[in-house]
């Protein structure tokens, strides 16, 4: 059982700073790492405080993804391996900005335990519960890492490190430490058991090795930002060449190399430019850039005069929903009765892309606001929901009823297909490792190159912008984030002004994880696009608020 005065006392070391005020945002606690020690033993706290009431592991990620390495920021997770949930992202908000220990206390006493738990909080069961976490690469790990592990020590329960992993690891093994009530807890190792075996398991035969010869390169050069994944992608080498395919990782971190410093996921995916290291990378070749906590995967191609040929996370859910719907057309219909299939995109979504799902594939989309857990949770609502945003952010759910029912005719060539397949996805959560080893091979298995993959359809030419307004909080949207509902008017001017574009769509937003305002636009053409965007970005200057010069 713990005791409120130990929280107090060890709260004493982990001071707020004044003028400090963080907030629970898209993906977690982010800032300037230096400010962040008070806020992350408070999320240890907090981490614990989930595993004693919902008497389960619980984990806590210190990162702050593709953000400048000065940054840090943590992340709850939850014990089935998914975020925490909204509902309680106020409380942790009001946690992180107590003043003092009493304030800490008091909050954790009166609105984390009392309201969950009527009064008396469920001793850690023996101390066994646990908290898992895990860190990236940055400097200021160690010392957060520190933090958090006074944070959960406070209230008696364990607490596991399990060092340098990535975001998607570390969702996994929460989720697989809760499967087995007082099993030990997993071994990294567990989690290549499943997604690479899985894999191999796929690709066994030799079949596909052979398809690969000729029609697409075995290269494939990974920019891993260097964050966390270049450690954990090294290891997926040996798989990857069992189907001849030669995996090349760049921006390792090992040799001096910056944090997502021109070079990972979201550098490529929205400065579409080739990665740093990479100049010598033929062009035409097959590369792929994570970001600096391997949750995020794009694919690109080197162009011809620099440049490159991007494939987003819209393009990897049509990959996905491609062939897995030539699997599922293979599937005796008795098993796909009542099943719904259903792909969630975000208004960052290409035109292009929302209309070859619509049109073409002719699957159900569902449009949510930006952030993973809206995503996630709209997926896990069908049998089958492939979510990726643009960013590169996303995975494919199974429901459990799906998972029974093709477990039931595991016998069926393509029911056992889709089984490994769920579990060579991550179901917790976006994962880049898991996802190049579906990409690459689908890919095999589809005989395509980069080009054909590309040639699924066109992506209508985009703009993405920001800009800084005196408080961001001041643009609201509705109907997941297309309708900007304040300041007063600004959606009838943002409409008028689209409509002078052919194919023209436009949206403005305020940014959950920076100080800052962004405008997305796409038209038929690219100077019409960048057109767009400015005249969006002026709307938004001049009705809240610019800081800077007008755009
Ligand atoms: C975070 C989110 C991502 C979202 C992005 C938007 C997670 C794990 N990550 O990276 O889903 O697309 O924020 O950033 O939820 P923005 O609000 O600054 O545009
Ligand atoms: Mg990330």
């Amino acid at each position: 059982m713990f005791d409120f005065n130990i929280v107090r006392k060890a709260s004493s070391d982990y001071p707020k700073p004044a003028d400090f005020h963080p907030s629970y945002g898209t993906a977690g606690f982010r800032s300037k790492a230096t400010l962040l020690s008070s806020t992350v033993f408070r999320c240890g706290l907090l981490a614990a405080s989930r595993a004693i009431l919902l008497n389960s592991h619980t984990g806590l990620m210190i990162t702050a993804s593709h953000n400048p390495v000065d940054d840090n920021g943590v992340k709850m997770v939850d014990p089935n391996g998914g975020m925490m949930p909204q509902s309680f992202e106020a409380v942790a908000t009001e946690l992180a900005n107590c003043e003092d220990d009493d304030a800490v206390v008091a909050v954790l006493r009166d609105r984390v335990f009392s309201p969950m738990s009527s009064g008396s909080p469920r001793s850690a069961a023996g101390g066994a519960l646990t908290v898992l976490i895990g860190h990236d690469t940055r400097p200021s790990a160690p010392s957060l890492l520190a933090a958090a592990l006074a944070g959960v020590r406070a209230l008696a329960v364990h607490a596991h490190s399990y060092g340098c992993v990535t975001t998607p690891q570390l969702h996994f093994l929460v989720h697989s430490a809760n499967q087995i009530p007082a099993a030990p807890l997993p071994q990294l190792q567990s989690y290549f058991d499943v997604i690479v075996g899985a894999f191999l398991e796929l690709t066994k035969g030799g079949e596909l090795e052979a398809a690969g010869a000729g029609s697409n390169s075995s290269l494939l050069v990974v920019d891993c930002a260097n964050g966390v994944g270049a450690e954990q992608l090294g290891k997926l080498v040996p798989a990857l060449e069992s189907l001849g395919v030669e995996m090349q990782l760049r921006n390792t971190g090992r040799g001096g190399g910056q944090l997502n410093y021109q070079c990972g996921a979201d550098f490529v995916q929205k400065d579409r430019l080739l990665p740093t290291e990479m100049n010598d990378v033929p062009v035409g070749s097959r590369c792929c850039s994570v970001d600096g906590d391997a949750d995020r995967l794009v694919y690109f191609s080197p162009l011809k005069g620099g440049g490159i040929s991007l494939l987003d996370g819209d393009k990897v859910a049509m990959l996905a929903a491609v062939y897995i719907r030539d699997v599922m057309e293979l599937l005796p219909a008795e098993l796909l009765h009542d099943i719904q299939v259903c792909c969630v995109q975000t208004a960052y979504a290409n035109g292009a892309a929302t209309a070859y799902l619509q049109n073409i594939l002719r699957l159900p989309t569902v449009c949510t606001p930006t952030g993973v857990k809206y995503l996630h949770e709209a997926a896990h609502n069908a049998d089958l929901g492939i979510y990726f945003e643009s960013n590169g952010h996303g995975t494919v759910l199974f429901s459990k009823t799906f998972v029974e029912r093709l477990k039931a005719m595991e016998d069926h060539p393509a029911a056992k297909e889709l089984l490994l397949l769920s579990q060579l996805i991550n179901q917790t959560v976006g994962d880049a490792i898991s996802g190049i080893l579906l990409i690459e091979f689908i890919l095999r298995r589809k005989r395509w190159t980069l080009q054909d993959w590309q040639a699924l359809y066109t992506d209508l030419p985009s703009r993405q912008l920001k800009l800084q307004v005196a408080d961001r909080s001041s643009i609201t949207t509705a109907d997941a984030e297309r309708v900007c509902i304040t300041p007063a008017g600004i959606q009838d001017a943002i409409t008028r002004v689209i409509s002078g574009f052919t194919h023209g769509r436009a949206f403005v937003r305020p940014s959950g994880t920076e100080d800052a305002v962004r405008v997305y636009a796409e038209a038929e053409i690219q100077e019409q696009a960048d057109e767009l965007a400015r005249l969006v970005a002026r709307i938004v200057y001049d009705m809240a608020g610019g800081v800077g010069p007008r755009p």
